[in-house]
């Protein structure tokens, strides 16, 4: 039992040691508990990988959120049913008077949480490890937690981000060689850095070879993109493969396990079961290295790598070492074979494990040309799935990251054509990539007017001052601008006819396939119009 000192506060911990730094306290234990000076209002709970919510909720469990299905995807689906809030590696509460209490990890393989108004922290593997604690300002807590967690994981390399094309929210995976060229020439001299490929391209997930839409081969298309003076990009997702490649079928013994002998799920996508690679499995991890060295020798500078919690999941492994070890292992040697020249975006990337092996990670879910699906929200109680709500809230409660790393909130949209979205949402979006300093588009240039061309063009070239007024409100460049908006967690609203529907079929494979299929229609038409 210690007590650690904040100014005139003292506040009760169980540890092993503490000892006080200028910032606040740093502790060991493998079991730590916090006392807080009085009855929290508020818990911030930090979802495990980039897509899994965080944000200040009430000091009570959330409702859990549907599909089930989709919880190794979506959220740590160890903790995906635990009653008590819970946080991956951090947590804190807010009192009345505005200040916070935050216990973070400084380790892998740790959690977070609220236990009868007690901070509780723990290492998934009984062991003890390091903590740190800080009490205070909201901004000066989490920006002192960011000091030592460089300190023990280590930042980004990159000096500059980067603005970036995307392909994947105007074109999703209807991608081919003749209309990625066209649509590159269309960006004329739009001051973009990097022009990014993402999923499309390849054969299968898990066989990285281009599939016949691209028969002049990868090189030749990255050479297309270097010849308009930028940098090439590319989408992957190496840590899974689907159970229909070449990958999974041939080396099924390099694939995560649970005790039975199953192959552990990492989910369900492209109408297929996902799996998980055993970033211990020297095969594997021989594999991999070759693939990020094929990547970067067809002249891709900039990779997107996707889908990497996978890696992280609970299972039976080739080596016995705790899950996020494990999966930082693999990252550390997809760095090591890239390079350090490599720029490396992180994208559905368990945060901590990350740390100091990527250039920028993504913060939020998928934005999407709609602001929130009803149905995802309000009787799903989702706040993971694709939508531009879902993306800021989470994005803007990761701010606290940005001295570790670039944080990607997923791209703006400048459009008025083929979205839901309103100038007003659109405005927002704009802003929240210009208060992450992370500035990308999927946007055609010929869905856009004269006008929003120019909106575009504008917040490629300029360089806004963005000062932090409140938690959720900012000044641009002067310019009050107000997040609250997407704010409101998903709550179940109303129960309807549909409800049960909506909840069975959510678990169901084959109508979740031809939904996508659905989509996928939808997108090739779009193409054509
Ligand atoms: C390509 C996309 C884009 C996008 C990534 C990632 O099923 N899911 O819940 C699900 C979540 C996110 C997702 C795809 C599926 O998007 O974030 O930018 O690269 O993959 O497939």
């Amino acid at each position: 039992m210690s007590i650690l000192s904040f100014n005139e506060l003292q506040i009760i911990a169980d540890c092993e040691t503490s000892k006080p730094v200028s910032e606040g306290n740093l502790l060991s234990g493998s079991n730590i508990i916090l006392t807080p000076p009085s009855a929290p209002l508020h818990f911030y709970r930090h979802g495990w990988q980039s897509w899994s919510l965080a944000a200040w909720t009430p000091p009570r469990a959330l409702p859990i959120q549907k599909p089930e299905m989709y919880h190794p995807l979506q959220i740590d689906p160890v903790y995906a049913r635990h009653p008590s809030p819970h946080g991956n590696w951090l947590g804190a509460v807010g009192f009345d008077d505005g200040n916070i209490l935050l216990l973070g990890a400084l380790g892998l393989d740790a959690h977070v949480q609220l236990r009868e108004g007690k901070l509780q922290g723990w290492y998934e593997n009984g062991k003890s490890g390091q903590w740190f604690v800080g009490y205070g300002d909201e901004t000066q807590v989490f920006n002192d937690y960011t000091h030592h967690l460089a300190r023990a994981l280590g930042r980004g390399r990159a000096e500059k981000p980067y603005r970036v094309w995307c392909s994947w929210y105007s074109l999703y995976t209807a991608i081919d060689e003749q209309i990625l060229s066209e649509t590159f020439q269309s960006l004329g001299n739009l001051p973009f850095d990097v022009l990014q490929v993402d999923d499309g391209w390849h054969a299968r997930v898990g066989d990285w070879q281009a599939n016949e839409k691209f028969a002049s081969g990868m090189e030749s298309l990255a050479n297309g993109i270097r010849s308009t003076g930028r940098l090439a990009g590319l989408w992957l997702a190496p840590l899974i493969a689907v159970e229909s490649s070449q990958l999974f079928q041939q080396h099924p013994s390099w694939f995560i396990r649970n005790s039975n002998g199953n192959f552990v799920s990492a989910g369900f996508n492209w109408g297929e079961p996902l799996y998980a690679l055993d970033t211990t499995h020297p095969a594997a991890l021989e594999w991999l290295s070759e693939l990020m060295k094929r990547v970067r020798a067809w002249g891709f500078d900039y990779l997107k790598l996707d889908f990497l919690y996978a890696a992280a999941l609970p299972g039976v492994r080739h080596l016995d070492l705790p899950r996020e070890a494990a999966y930082r292992n693999g990252l550390q040697v997809m760095r090591d074979a890239m390079g350090n020249d490599a720029y490396f975006l992180a994208c559905g990337a368990p945060v901590l494990p990350s740390l100091g092996l990527c250039d920028a990670l993504r913060i939020g879910p998928d934005v999407a040309s709609f602001w929130e699906s009803e149905r995802d929200a309000h009787i799903l109680c989702n706040p993971t799935t694709p939508g531009a709500k879902n993306a800021i809230r989470t994005s803007l409660h990761r701010l606290w990251l940005a001295p570790l790393l670039h944080i990607d909130p997923d791209v703006a949209y400048f459009r008025s054509k083929h979205t839901s979205l309103t100038p007003e949402q659109n405005a927002l979006l704009q802003d929240l990539a210009r208060v992450c300093n992370f500035k990308a588009t999927s946007d055609l240039p010929q869905w856009w007017t004269k006008a929003e061309h120019e909106t575009a063009r504008n917040f490629l070239e300029e360089e806004t001052v963005v000062e932090r007024t409140g938690r959720y409100t900012f000044l641009i460049d002067g310019r009050e601008v107000d997040f609250n908006a997407a704010m409101e967690l998903p709550m179940a609203r109303k129960i309807s006819l549909a409800t049960p529907f909506v909840l069975w079929g959510g678990e169901q494979k084959w109508l979740i396939k031809l939904l996508e299929s659905k989509q996928r229609e939808k997108v090739e038409t779009l193409k054509k119009g």
